[in-house]
């Protein structure tokens, strides 16, 4: 799963990064420090993973990762190329999702690109660049879409249609996620990636201390569908940059519950309803793996390897917390907890699936 960070300038996206990744992104009071996109690949820690894997004797534990991509700030007039814009956007377009940074916090000592901290116009100001960007992207694609059309190539007189209602609707300034694509070309959208399709987190960089997202923020939210977490990026992100033992006693000192970034990883995980399964074998690594929800036994076959999924035979499954009860798959196995599946089965979130198959 790839995630992209959008905000303004000093929103605090290098800051989140930072905390994220534990990797020291250029921070600085300087609108436009991020100039080439930081690629972090974090694993997602889970505690059901350390569990599984000695009860399957597995050799060690692999957990599964998210990329976030750190880009540069956005400022109005971004997808005309403003402040180095354009080619921000590209830099996002292949992601999965996008966690947009809202500066929520007035320090004064940092710099706001319009002079004042308003999180619901800055929002909007950052959405509306991805609009325009994808309104672009659009325009150029239906001319080349409505030639093929006019030829009567059924797929492109599908897609058109699909284009102009697309770009009706980013002109009256709604995202491209409320138009649904074709029934007959749902591929379509891939084809595109349009930013504004992709599902949102919203994270408040809040004051340290403060720890609600503030109400229009919150409404804005709820009302296109996206979520949105509190998190103060900075403290995070030196959070980040001590030991374990330190980082608690400093959260605990401070009164925070626990770590702003796991809102952050699991409010990602919610946004894209994925749910988590792992592989765990005998002298093998233990794995989790991220999918949607409602894939099937073969969709995971297909995500851990081709090959798998090509020469499906079946799979035997077992929730998590019965593994490790059972102590290992022989036991399972007696307790009649291990199931055998076949291809349709719909995977369930903590399952643990060992998928039989022949070799090409
Ligand atoms: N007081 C306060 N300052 C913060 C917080 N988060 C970030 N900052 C400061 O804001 C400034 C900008 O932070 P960055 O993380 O570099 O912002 P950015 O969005 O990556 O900025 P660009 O890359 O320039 O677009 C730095 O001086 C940070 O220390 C916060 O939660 N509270
Ligand atoms: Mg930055």
């Amino acid at each position: 799963m790839k995630v992209g960070i959008v905000g303004l300038p000093n929103a605090g996206k290098s800051s989140l990064f930072t905390a994220l990744t534990g990797a020291a992104a250029d921070i600085a009071n300087y609108p436009f420090t991020t100039i080439e996109p930081n690629v972090a690949v974090v694993p997602v820690s889970d505690q059901r993973l350390e569990a599984v894997a000695p009860a399957a004797k597995a050799s060690k534990v692999v957990p599964d990762t998210i990329e976030f991509r750190d880009i540069a700030g956005l400022v109005a007039g971004a997808h005309r190329g403003e402040g180095l814009g354009n080619q921000f956007l590209a830099n996002i377009r292949e992601t999965d999702a996008i966690v947009h940074v809202v500066r929520v916090h007035d320090d004064p000592n940092v710099v706001h690109p319009d002079g004042r901290v308003d999180p619901l116009r800055d929002a909007e100001t950052v959405e509306t660049e991805l609009m325009y960007a994808d309104l672009e992207q659009a325009e150029r694609r239906l001319e080349r879409v409505s030639k093929a059309a006019k030829g009567g190539e059924r797929h492109a007189i599908a897609e058109e249609g699909w284009l102009r209602d697309l770009i009706a609707a980013l002109q009256a300034g709604r995202p491209a996620r409320t138009v649904p694509p074709p029934a007959d070309a749902p591929e379509v959208v891939k084809l595109l990636s349009p930013l504004s399709a992709k599902p949102v987190l919203y994270v408040a960089n809040i004051e340290e201390g403060a720890d609600s997202v503030p109400e229009p923020l919150e409404d804005h939210a709820r009302s296109t569908g996206a979520r949105a977490v509190a998190i103060s990026a900075r403290l995070e992100a030196e959070l980040a940059e001590l030991d374990d033992a330190e980082a608690d006693s400093m959260r605990s000192d401070l009164g925070l519950e626990r770590s702003g970034l796991e809102a952050v990883v699991r409010g990602a995980f919610s946004l894209l309803e994925l749910i988590a399964f792992f592989t765990a074998d005998r002298d093998k690594p233990a794995q989790s793996w991220h999918i949607r929800r409602g894939a099937t036994a073969w969709d995971a076959a297909g995500l851990i390897h081709t090959d798998m999924q090509r020469g499906f035979v079946r799979a035997e499954v077992i929730p998590w917390d019965e593994l490790v009860d059972a102590g290992g798959y022989a036991a399972a196995r007696e307790r009649g907890t291990l199931r055998i599946e076949g291809r349709d089965y719909v995977v369930a979130d903590g399952d643990v699936v060992l998928i039989r198959f022949t070799s090409p």
